[in-house]
Formats: structure tokens, sequence, C-alpha cells
């Protein structure tokens, strides 16, 4: 148990008309780490028994129907490769070997058919390079940088910016409008292959297409929301730290941290003072980032939502811990107005705009990340809470369903991978003793894959 406060507060509420006083007492449980630590290993073991159970050497499960489902015409195996950094970071051994031998005897990319490069990116190439890392297994990396080979057609375009999608076998690309999260987004695993395999091409490919996203910022320093990557004209000028272009920004930060790229940190600082002046919200009801469009900065939504939840981490992990633990503490509020975030609200008047849960990790992913920099007890209990309703809500008997609306608390049948890899993931690690991982040691990719930083001998 680390740490524990926390006792019995026996409060006198003495009424107005002199009735003998009334003794409330408030009970504040105390936070066993350990106990949280290990009973979310259980609930890991829970879904993934389910995934073994019903869709074994699929991509994933649908928990409700009990059934296997691919996201292509054949399976990536994107939950087993996307789990197995969990496992080993749990200390689970024994489903790490079952995941591994599935892998290696069955994962091959020699596939008729397109994949989109920042999913198959941040799930596929990020899950091998980190299990490589963590295990040692060669096949790991031959695997990842099989992969890595097949995706690189996709940067050939006038500005170096990827598409969309490519073809695996014959490296044809599709959909030219893309967005900075999915192009900026490759960075850490391109460069981490290109670290490994000592051939910097990957590293180069990933960083140009980063810096035209960057290039492309407006006059007052901010990126829109879609870009064709042909023209390199914006299509879209909304700009907002949400999906489409959150881990951009992300991967500026974690890009320095993990290759010491100056460039890269010369990013970050050109590009958060933009975010922070024209996104950033304070109100009555907390403080928020909001939508404004890239060259005037005029504000055009008060939308937030599951996936703006990172930004505290991001922003706690970046040295800004004020600004981190005022956000988290909308975050929290988001979380715990229906007992479980919605996918987005309308901070302004609190109002629900998408009420599905689809068992994200980003705001659980940004307590841990809080607790780690200020030790703040809090953040443990906000992590208990999360975890909690999690276990209350979204627990099937089989496996964890996302939910329809978090008001109804209608399930739905989706298991992403991520739950895995980053809900579960950042949940252990807040609980778990802190030599488990350790921050100057490892790097995350945006979907928790630890990648270790490789230090250069002099
Ligand atoms: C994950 O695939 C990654 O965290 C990505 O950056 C955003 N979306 C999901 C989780 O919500």
């Amino acid at each position: 148990m680390k740490s524990i406060i926390l006792g019995i507060c026996i409060v006198f509420a003495i009424s107005s008309c002199q009735s003998p006083p009334a003794e409330k007492i408030v009970e504040i449980s105390p936070i066993d780490t350990q106990a949280l630590a290990d009973s979310v290993k259980q609930e890991f073991l829970h879904a993934w028994n389910g995934y073994k159970t019903h869709a074994w050497g699929y991509d994933a499960l649908k928990p409700l129907s009990k059934t296997g489902h691919n996201w292509y015409a054949e399976s990536l195996l994107m939950t087993p490769v996307d789990a197995f950094s969990t496992m080993k970071l749990m200390g689970l051994e024994a489903e790490a070997l079952e995941a591994k031998t599935l892998i290696i005897k069955e994962l091959n990319f020699d596939k008729d058919f397109y994949v989109q490069t920042f999913e198959v990116t941040i799930r596929l190439l990020g899950g091998l390079i980190s299990a490589y890392q963590l295990d040692g297994d060669p096949e790991f990396l031959r695997l990842a940088q099989d992969l890595g080979d097949r995706l690189m057609p996709g940067f050939e375009t006038a500005t170096g910016m990827p598409y969309v999608r490519v073809h695996l076998q014959n490296g044809s690309k599709e959909w030219q409008v893309n967005n900075p999260a999915e192009i900026g987004t490759l960075l850490l695993e391109f460069g981490q292959l290109s670290k490994l395999t000592n051939d910097p091409k990957y590293y180069d490919a990933a960083k140009k297409a980063i810096t035209e996203v960057y290039n492309r910022r407006s006059d007052i320093g901010l990126v829109g929301t879609t870009i064709n990557v042909e023209s390199g004209e914006w299509e879209n000028t909304s700009s907002h730290i949400s999906g489409m272009i959150d881990s951009y920004y992300e991967y500026f930060y974690k890009g320095w941290l993990l290759f010491g790229d100056e460039d890269l940190k010369k990013m970050w600082d050109e590009s958060i003072p933009a975010v922070n002046q024209y996104l950033w919200d304070e109100t009555d009801n907390g403080a928020w980032y909001g939508y404004a469009d890239m060259h005037t900065g005029e504000r055009t939504s008060t939308r937030f939502g599951a996936l703006d939840a990172f930004m505290p981490g991001l922003l706690a992990l970046s040295g800004d811990v004020e600004r981190a633990a005022k956000l988290q503490e909308s975050c929290f509020k988001m979380w715990t107005m229906h007992g479980i975030e919605p996918e987005s609200l309308d901070y302004s008047s609190m109002e629900i705009v998408n009420p599905g849960y689809v068992l994200r990790p980003e705001n659980i992913e940004s307590a841990f990340y809080l607790y780690r920099f200020t030790k703040d007890e809090k953040y443990l209990e906000m992590g208990r809470e999360m975890f909690q309703s999690l276990v209350k809500y979204c627990r099937t008997d089989d496996a964890y369903a996302a939910l329809q609306s978090v008001v109804t608390k209608e399930k739905r049948d989706d298991m992403e991978s991520f739950f895995l890899a980053e809900t579960l993931k950042y949940a252990y690690l807040l609980f778990a003793d802190e030599r488990t991982l350790s921050l100057d040691e490892f790097v995350f990719n945006t979907e928790a894959h630890p990648f270790r930083i490789i230090r250069q001998e002099n």
C-alpha cells in the first residue's frame, strides 16, 4: 500500500432547533493502491479471456454478440498485438507467451487490401516495436520492419505528407485529404524503427510529414482539421485539440523526449502558445479547450470530449502542471456528470453532444501523468473512481463493452483494442509501484506502447 491518509471524520451538525447534535460519520476509505493494481490486472484478464474464448485470431471481440470481427478482409491481430505490452508490464508472462506465439505464427502483412496508415502504425507498428523492446525476440522487429516498408509508399506525395490509406501488397494509396493527427502521429513509430534498424529512411519520411503540417500553420500559429496532401491546401480550417489534430501536438513533445531532436522541441514551443492563446477557455463551468478558426482565432465551438482529455497528461509531461491540473478538474467533471464520460459535450451548457463511451483511455491517462508529477492523492482518487465506474457500467459476463449512451448506460457491441493497450494499462500504472515503468526510460506512443529511449554511447 503506497500511501494512505484518511480515516474517519466526525462531523457534528448542530441544527438550529436545539435538537440533539446529529452525528454524521463521513468515511473516507483509504486508497489501497496495491489492491487496486491487482484488481485492474484481474479485469484485464477478464477482458483478454473474453477475446480468447470468443474471438481468438480475429482483430477484435464483439462482446455482446460474442463473436470475432476483423477491420479488413483478413485479421491483422489488432487485439493481441495491442495487448502485448500491457501483459508485459503487468507481469502476465503466460498470457504474453500465448499472444506472442499467435503473433509470430499468424501475423502476416502480405495482404491484398488497403489499411489506414495511422491506425495500423499506432496499434501494430507501435505494438510490435514495443514488443521487441520489452521481449527481445527479433521476430517482432522483423514484422515491424516488414509493416514499415509496406507503409512507406504512402509518404510518396507532392508534399511528403502521406495519404490516409496504403495497399499492403502493391503500395498504391488512396484518400488524399488527411489530417494533422494522422500525418504527424507516425514519427515515434517510424523514428524508433530507424533507430532499431539503423536505417534513417523511416525517421526522415515521418519527420518530413509532421514538419510539412507545421510549415502550413496559419499566421497566428494554428493548424486546421483537414489538408490535401498533394496540393498542401487546408480543406477544413477548424482548429482544436480533438480527434484529427490531438496527437499531432503530442508527437512534437514526445518525439523530442524520445529522440532528442531539437527541431521537434522548437515546433512544440512554437505551437503550444497559440493553442493556449486561442483555444483555452476559462468559463464558469471550468477551464477547457474549445474550437477556433485557424486564421482568425475566433471561437467557433465550445465542444470538448473524451479524446481531448489526453491534454492534461501531455501538459503535465511538458512541465505545465498548473494548466494540466485545471484542465483535469474539468475532465473529471465531464466523467462524473453521468457516472462515466460522454464522447463529447458543450462546455458552455454542459449538455451532452455525443452520449457514447467507447472505453477510451485519455482521462485515466491524464490522471496517471498528473499523479506521477504531483504525487497528489486526488489523482489516485480520480483514477479509482474512473476504474470503478468502468467495472460498474461496461463489464459484461465475458469481457467489457462500450456504451451506446452514458445516460442510459445501454451497452454497445464493441471492445476496442485500445481498452487493453491503453485504458487498463494507464489504470494499472497509476496504482502500481512506480518502478514498474520509469518515465525517464520510456516514452509512450499515442496507443500507450512504451518505447525505450535509446541513448547513444559516446
Ligand atoms: C487511440 O487509438 C489513441 O489513443 C489515439 O491517439 C486516439 N484514439 C484512441 C483512444 O481513444
